[in-house]
C-alpha cells in the first residue's frame, strides 16, 4: 500500500514517517504530499502565537483536551498540535506541570503532537509548517493548532496559513505595547490573556480593551501608546475579537475560548471569509514556495567567491547596492 494511502487510513506509523521525510524536504515526502493535497481543506487550522513563556503551550493543551471531550451533545474533533520552533518543547519542561491531562492526551488515538526542529531556514519553517499542516489535514485531523512564538516574520506568515489566529498575552511583561508595534494584534481573531492568576491582570485587560474598544467607537482614532504610524483596523465585519481571561495551568476559563473558536468558525463559513482566508492562504503558501525556491536556485547558481567579491566592492564603495543586485542576479561582472 502506498504511504499516502495508508495515512488516508489512519496508520499513525506511516503518518510519523512522512512528516520526518516532509522535515527532511526529501523527494518522496514530496512525492506523497502531491498525492494527499486534494484529500486537503476540511481542517479548521488555528494559529496560536504570542511572547515566549505566554502559556501558549498549556493552553493549546487544555483546548486540545476538551476538543477530545468537548461539551455534551458535541462531538470529540481528531486534533493536531504542530509547535513551531518551540523554546520549551512539546515532550519536556513546563507542559508536563499538568501531567494528568498531558497523560490523556498522550495515550490518545486521536492527538498527535508534532514538534518541529527549528533548524533550517526562517523563510523554510513556515514551508515546512504548511506542509505539515497539510499532512494532518489530508490524514482527517480536523482540528489543528500550529504554535509559534509572535516575534518576527516568519510567524506572519504562519499566522496567515491559519482560519482562526489566537494571541496569547500574559500581565504585566508590558507586551501590550509589545504585541500593538509588532503588529500582532492585527492578526488577532480571539484574545487570550493567560496568567490571570497573576497580579497587573487588571492593567493588562483594561490596556488591551481600551485599545479594542477605542477602535470600535472610532476606527480611524489611534491609541495614544500605540506608534501613529500603525493603524489599528479590529473590527472586521460581523467579528469582534473576544477579550478572554485564562488560567491555563489550572484549567481555568477554557470552555470560553472553546466557545470561541467554535463561534469563529461559524463566523467564517457564514460571511464567506473561509473562502477569503483560503484563497490567501494558498497564494502565501505558494509566494512563500515562490520566493525560497528562486532564491535556492540563485545561491545555487553562484560562487561564494564572487558573492564575496561583489560584496567587498560594495563595501568599499566602488559600487552601489544596485550595481551590486545586478551584478549578482544577471551576473554582468562586466
Ligand atoms: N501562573 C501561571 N503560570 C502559567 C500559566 N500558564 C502557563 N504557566 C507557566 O508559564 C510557563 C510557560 O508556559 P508554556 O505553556 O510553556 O508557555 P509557551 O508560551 O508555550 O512558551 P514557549 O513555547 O517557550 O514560548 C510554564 O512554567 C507554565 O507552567 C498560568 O495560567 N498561570
Ligand atoms: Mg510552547
Amino acid at each position: 500500500m502506498s504511504l499516502a494511502k495508508s495515512i488516508r487510513e489512519g496508520n499513525r506509523l506511516a503518518l510519523a514517517r512522512l512528516l520526518t521525510q516532509v522535515e527532511n524536504g526529501t523527494a518522496e515526502g514530496r512525492e506523497c504530499l502531491n498525492e494527499l493535497f486534494p484529500y486537503t481543506g476540511n481542517a479548521h487550522l488555528i494559529g496560536v502565537t504570542g511572547s515566549p513563556g505566554s502559556g501558549k503551550s498549556t493552553l493549546v493543551n487544555c483546548l486540545a483536551f476538551l476538543f477530545r471531550h468537548p461539551p455534551e451533545g458535541e462531538p470529540p474533533r481528531q486534533v493536531a498540535v504542530v509547535a513551531v520552533d518551540p523554546t520549551s518543547p512539546f515532550s519536556g519542561g513546563a507542559i508536563l506541570g499538568d501531567r494528568l491531562r498531558m497523560r490523556d492526551l498522550a495515550g490518545d488515538a486521536g492527538v498527535f503532537i508534532r514538534s518541529m526542529a527549528s533548524r533550517g531556514s526562517l523563510g523554510g519553517l513556515a514551508t515546512t509548517t504548511a506542509d505539515i499542516v497539510q499532512v494532518f489535514d489530508a490524514a482527517g485531523y480536523e482540528v489543528i493548532f500550529i504554535e509559534t512564538v509572535g516575534a518576527g516574520q516568519a510567524e506572519v506568515d504562519i499566522a496567515r496559513l491559519a482560519h482562526t489566529t489566537i494571541v496569547v498575552e500574559s500581565p504585566g511583561t508590558g507586551d501590550e505595547v509589545q504585541a500593538i508595534k509588532a503588529g500582532i494584534l492585527e492578526i488577532a481573531d480571539i484574545l487570550v490573556i493567560n496568567k490571570a492568576d497573576l497580579p497587573m491582570v487588571e492593567n493588562t485587560e483594561r490596556a488591551l480593551r481600551s485599545i479594542f474598544n477605542w477602535d470600535m467607537e472610532d476606527p480611524t482614532h489611534h491609541h495614544p501608546d500605540e506608534p501613529s504610524n500603525v493603524k489599528v483596523s479590529r473590527v472586521t465585519k460581523g467579528w469582534q475579537v473576544p477579550i478572554l481571561k485564562t488560567v491555563a495551568t489550572d484549567n481555568e476559563g477554557i470552555q470560553p475560548v472553546y466557545q470561541a473558536i467554535s463561534q469563529h468558525l461559524q463566523y467564517l463559513y457564514q460571511s464567506q471569509e473561509w473562502l477569503r482566508r483560503e484563497h490567501i492562504r494558498l497564494q502565501s503558501m505558494l509566494d512563500l514556495l515562490i520566493q525560497n525556491t528562486l532564491l535556492e536556485r540563485w545561491q545555487k547558481s553562484i560562487s561564494t567567491e564572487t558573492y564575496q567579491k561583489v560584496l567587498n566592492n560594495l563595501v568599499s564603495r566602488q559600487i552601489s547596492p544596485y550595481h551590486a543586485l545586478q551584478i549578482l542576479l544577471d551576473g554582468d561582472l562586466s
